[in-house]
């Protein structure tokens, strides 16, 4: 493999209007928001990240406005001038820095692409050399899409049909507390055979137990994150109590959380977003960990632009992701996105990992310049 040199780092906030916006839990933000990584090595290619953050902390605790002020200040003078071999470095290099895992992801990601395209391998393809013989990028990632919390059930089920009629095989339906029993009620028996999941974002207590065992009467594919966002503990507790597999997400934030939940009986899935544990190298570790215990994996998503989007087609191609991930076609998300080309739904299910070096999509500079201008515009939180 060849080294390469970080020369410089460029950040870009950007805001990008949704085509249509997701409610959760936590609440809806009308724009996507993210700041893109652009790392130049000395060899001169550019290699583009994402850190997946939001205008508020709802999700995670990450804001453009910390992810910023982290970059700037801490991460990318830690990694500005270094040789590298390949970008399981970068960890190392940012250590120093605790949590703020999105934008570290976000820096990680760049290097990733640019240490791809440095070697001429398509990021998927470069992903595989960090793991034994036997995982191959198959190519292409099998999803599904992921669907908010709409007025009514009738409204979420015309959604439901539309994505299928797209192809989508697998539903994720959002829920908060008062809406789950009506919704897998309804949904379940509007269509017998769909494949559908809820999530709940942290929304419920361990004192809701008994009405979440009330939704295995609607043979749910699994519930992902119903206790609290920090919690192993409690869902080891909840687990146990119901026939629905627990999928966590908002609670695994490293490889070692998830052994930890995996010993305690916290799980049965795991939802790995790239973002939330720090970037790539933690996530290879991870899949290591789901492959060695049998556990169901699946790549989730932030809502990303095709940069981060791409990124996580190319993980999600590897064979140990074995469920449908949360990664849709560019249309369910932007008109248009900041990149080419779009991500396009095949019939079964599936998105094609690009043919190109790295992540395989181009950012328009124009698109970009916009997206920027529009988060300096509305931005009513970095001074
Ligand atoms: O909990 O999985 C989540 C989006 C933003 C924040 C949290 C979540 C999500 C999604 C989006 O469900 C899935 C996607 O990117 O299509
Ligand atoms: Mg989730």
């Amino acid at each position: 493999m060849t080294s390469l040199t970080i020369d410089r780092v460029d950040v870009y906030p950007i805001a990008l209007p949704y085509v249509e916006p997701l409610r959760t839990s936590f609440g809806v933000e009308p724009d996507k928001v993210a700041v893109l990584v652009c790392v130049t090595t000395a060899q001169g290619v550019e290699g583009w990240g994402e850190a997946a953050v939001e205008v508020k902390p709802g999700y995670g605790s990450e804001t453009v406005g910390t992810a910023l002020h982290i970059l700037k200040n801490f991460l990318v003078p830690q990694v500005v001038g270094r040789t590298i071999i390949d970008p399981t470095e970068i960890p190392v290099l940012t250590h120093s820095v605790r949590g703020n895992h999105h934008t570290k992801a976000g820096l990680e990601a760049a290097v990733w692409d640019a240490a791809a395209k440095t070697n001429h391998l398509r990021l998927a393809d470069y992903f595989a050399s960090f793991l034994p013989e036997g995982h191959a990028s198959r190519g292409k990632a099998v999803v599904g899409v992921s669907i908010g919390i709409q007025p009514t059930v009738e409204d979420t089920l015309k959604i439901i049909r539309k994505r299928m009629a797209q192809g989508y095989q697998r539903i994720k339906l959002k829920i908060e507390p008062g809406w789950e029993l009506p919704l897998a009620r309804g949904v379940r028996a509007a269509l017998p055979d769909a494949v559908f999941m809820l999530d709940a974002n942290s929304a419920y207590t361990l004192a809701d137990a008994e009405l979440l065992k009330q939704l295995d009467a609607y043979n749910l594919l699994m519930i992902e994150q119903p206790l609290g966002d920090n919690d192993i503990y409690q869902h080891s507790k909840l687990q146990p109590q119901l026939q629905t597999p627990i999928c966590l997400d908002e609670s695994i934030k490293t490889a070692d959380d998830l052994r930890l939940a995996l010993e305690i009986g916290a799980c049965r899935i795991l939802n790995l977003k790239p973002a939330r544990v720090g970037g790539y190298t933690e996530s290879l570790e991870i899949y290591r960990v789901c492959v060695e215990h049998g556990l169901p994996l699946w790549i989730g998503g932030m809502l990303e632009t095709g940069i981060g989007r791409a990124a996580n087609v190319a993980f999600a191609s590897l064979p140990g992701v074995t469920m449908p991930c949360d990664i849709s076609a560019t249309d369910r998300y932007f008109d248009p996105d900041i990149t080419e080309p779009p991500f396009v739904l095949n019939p079964d299910s599936t998105l094609d990992v690009p043919a190109g070096e790295g992540i395989g999509v181009e950012v328009i500079r124009e698109r970009l310049d916009a997206a920027v201008a529009s988060w300096h515009a509305q931005n009513v939180y970095v001074d």
